[in-house]
């Protein structure tokens, strides 16, 4: 029994540590926008082994799992002395959530969890479940941690014990440690998910992106991602939201959408990163896209390419909830360096690496959405006759509309 114990504890801790020290690797031959790498940065595995185990052979002699981890998912991210973190969502077997830090020293490999998740206070009605926090760092000097938190519906009739509320949580810290609970966003929507704070002031107010819901699953009334002003941070309040990048009908976020990281200034303007969300006859799709939107007035849209900007791939396809990318952590490092953290099917997370200019000529120069199939066409067309002058044997074939 003894030797067993000692023996399958070794090899457990020699795979834990060859996971969280394998080198990742671009993989090669991308479409120009971003690399997406080898392996994923971060799993259930990932989660250390005394997080799991009671490591005391006398309390548990079969060396038996005693709190199983379930996913990894959905990160917020930042960089912080020089390291790379993502807190992300980890959830247990018991289906609850709760954010861990992960730390790396090259933000694509070598992703160690810290010792102890974090203990995110309360306010006087607990939280049931916590999860897809976007760090940011405000320029009022604090780094805020906005997150959903979900609990039970009160209205709901006692057998149904699915019905829940989703609503905005506020956290701050100054070292990613010490955190502050502050009052739950008020808006005046039914639910809330996916409320992201602008990293400065707008008009001397804080501003957010929001995404108004009718329901917990359901979008519904509430038309997009929108935009809404408040006068601090300790009880904020937002009373008017407007929709800035609405869903619309047969495109990738017909069902609904949501931002994801806060957005980054870059001198064009402000580079967004989001989630489009449509239904299938296999369920829901999630898929990620970008937009731009003005300096001065952040609530206009300068650029949005049409269409999705990553969709799951391969294994990515596959997972708890299937068919999903989520994003909801980035870092544009000081070389211009982007790191993307996104997490496939609510289940692991993954980077994708780009560069700020690479991004920008991206939502800049792809093309808008006509949102018809002939718009499409016509598009195709219009990249088709730019491209004679590069194909030699376009010069000998006259070209009516595109087609020979
Ligand atoms: O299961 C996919 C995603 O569903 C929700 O996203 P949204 O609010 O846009 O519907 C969230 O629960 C998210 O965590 C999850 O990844």
């Amino acid at each position: 029994m003894d030797s067993n114990f000692e023996q399958r504890l070794s090899a457990l801790q020699q795979k834990h540590d060859e996971l969280i020290t394998r080198k990742n690797r671009p993989v090669a031959n991308g479409n120009g926008v971003y690399e997406r790498h080898e392996f994923p940065v971060l799993t259930a595995a990932h989660a250390p082994l005394f997080w799991r185990y009671d490591l005391n052979k006398n309390t548990n002699p079969f060396l038996q799992e005693r709190f199983g981890i379930n996913a990894v998912l959905n990160g917020g991210a930042i960089k912080w002395n020089g390291k790379y973190l993502v807190m992300a969502r980890v959830e247990a077997v018991n289906r609850k959530s709760f954010f861990a830090i992960a730390e790396s020293a090259n933000g694509i490999d070598n992703f160690k969890f810290w010792d102890y998740p974090v203990l995110i206070p309360e306010t006087n009605i607990p939280d049931t479940n916590i999860y897809d926090i976007r760090l940011v760092q405000h320029e009022d000097g604090y780094i805020y941690g906005l997150f959903c938190t979900e609990r039970r519906d009160p209205s709901a009739p006692e057998a149904d014990q699915s019905a829940a509320v989703a609503q905005c949580g506020i956290v701050r810290t100054r070292d990613l440690v010490n955190w502050e609970r502050l009052d739950d966003l008020v808006t005046n929507s039914a639910q809330q998910r996916n409320v992201v704070l602008h990293p400065e002031f707008v008009n001397g107010q804080y501003a957010f992106y929001t995404r108004p819901q009718d329901g917990f699953i359901e979008a519904g009334s509430g038309g997009g991602i929108a935009l809404g002003l408040a006068g601090n941070m300790e009880h904020a309040v937002v009373t008017d939201e407007v929709i800035i990048d609405r869903k619309i009908y047969h495109t990738i976020s017909e069902l609904k959408n949501g931002l994801g990281p806060a957005p980054v200034k870059t001198a064009e303007g402000w580079l967004h990163l989001a989630h489009g969300v449509r239904n299938t006859a296999a369920g829901l799709r999630y898929v990620m896209y970008m937009f731009m939107t003005d300096l001065q007035d952040i609530t206009k849209v300068i650029y949005k390419p049409a269409g999705y900007f990553l969709a799951p791939e391969g294994e990515e396809r596959i997972g708890d909830v299937s068919n999903v990318v989520f994003n909801n952590g980035w870092i544009a490092d000081e070389d211009g360096t982007v790191f993307i953290y996104y997490a496939s099917s609510d289940t692991r997370i993954h980077v994708a690496t780009s560069t700020i200019d690479r991004l920008v000529d991206y939502v800049m120069n792809a093309p808008a959405d006509g949102f018809t199939s002939y718009t499409t066409v016509q598009t195709i067309h219009t990249i088709i006759n730019k491209n004679k002058a590069f194909i030699p044997r376009f010069k000998t074939v006259t070209s009516v509309n595109g087609t020979h």
